[in-house]
């Protein structure tokens, strides 16, 4: 009998893309960051104040996700970054066709780093491997402190949560220490960064944190034997 491959889900057609995305990510020496935030968060703004951060010191491009337009892609394109639109067209999420398509248009060669905006959902993006070394949550203070408990599996399956939007803590019934304190419930693990995409306030740490990954990243690279 002819052994036929059967793929049990579209999630498990997506995880074996995925995973031929990351090898390839990996031979190019490109370190892959998914950006997973509620809509308004401030990934964008978080994106434009990293590119300003890195850029000259780090060769960076950015995949947009968005259901409809090329809003944010016009503002990255202004802070001087090579991008990628990706619209879903009412999608809720990316998935790693999606990515795959992107890269064609992309010189992922030439970059060091590239950050996918996912679509803004704290849901579902979640359970959608896009060949990334690590999933990024954004949560910003109004929204709430409580988020991470009530939307685990962002938290529970990230690297790093990015706190936004602390310039407006005075007003907000909502503490960063709150926030920080749930995501490290939901994931002990997880790098936590307090910032203000508006004012800057906090983004060393974040823009630190991204060095330290592709550091790391090369490293493990030229420490394992082909
Ligand atoms: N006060 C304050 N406002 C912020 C901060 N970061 C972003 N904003 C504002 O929040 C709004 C949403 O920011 P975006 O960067 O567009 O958020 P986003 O997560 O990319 O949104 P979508 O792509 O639509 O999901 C904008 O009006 C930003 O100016 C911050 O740190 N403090
Ligand atoms: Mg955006
Ligand atoms: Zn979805």
């Amino acid at each position: 009998m002819v052994n036929v491959p059967v793929l049990r889900s579209i999630t498990e057609a997506n995880a074996l893309l995925a995973d031929a995305l990351r090898e390839r990510f990996s031979q190019q020496d490109v370190l892959v960051l998914n950006i997973i935030a509620s809509p308004g968060a401030g990934k964008t703004a978080l994106l434009e104040r990293t590119i300003e951060s890195l850029n000259g010191e780090l060769r960076l491009s950015v995949i947009e996700g968005d259901p409809t337009t090329s809003l944010d892609s016009e503002r990255i394109l202004a802070a001087g970054v090579p991008v990628v639109q990706i619209n879903t067209d009412g999608g809720c999420h990316l998935e790693a066709r999606m990515i795959q398509v992107a890269l064609g248009h992309l010189d992922v060669e030439g970059a060091d780093v590239v950050i996918i905006e996912n679509v803004g959902n704290l849901l579902c993006p979640t359970g959608w491997d896009l060949g990334e070394d690590a999933k990024v949550v954004v949560a910003s203070l109004p929204e709430g402190d409580d988020k991470p408990l009530k939307y685990p599996m962002a938290f529970a399956t990230a690297q790093a949560v990015v706190i936004n939007k602390i310039d407006l803590e005075p007003y907000l019934p909502a503490r960063a220490s709150v926030l920080r304190e749930n995501a490290l419930r939901i994931n002990p693990d997880l790098a936590v960064f307090e910032i203000s995409a508006l004012t800057g306030q906090g983004l060393d740490g974040w823009v630190d944190w991204i060095r330290e990954k592709l550091t790391e990243k090369r490293e493990a690279k030229n420490t394992t034997p082909h």
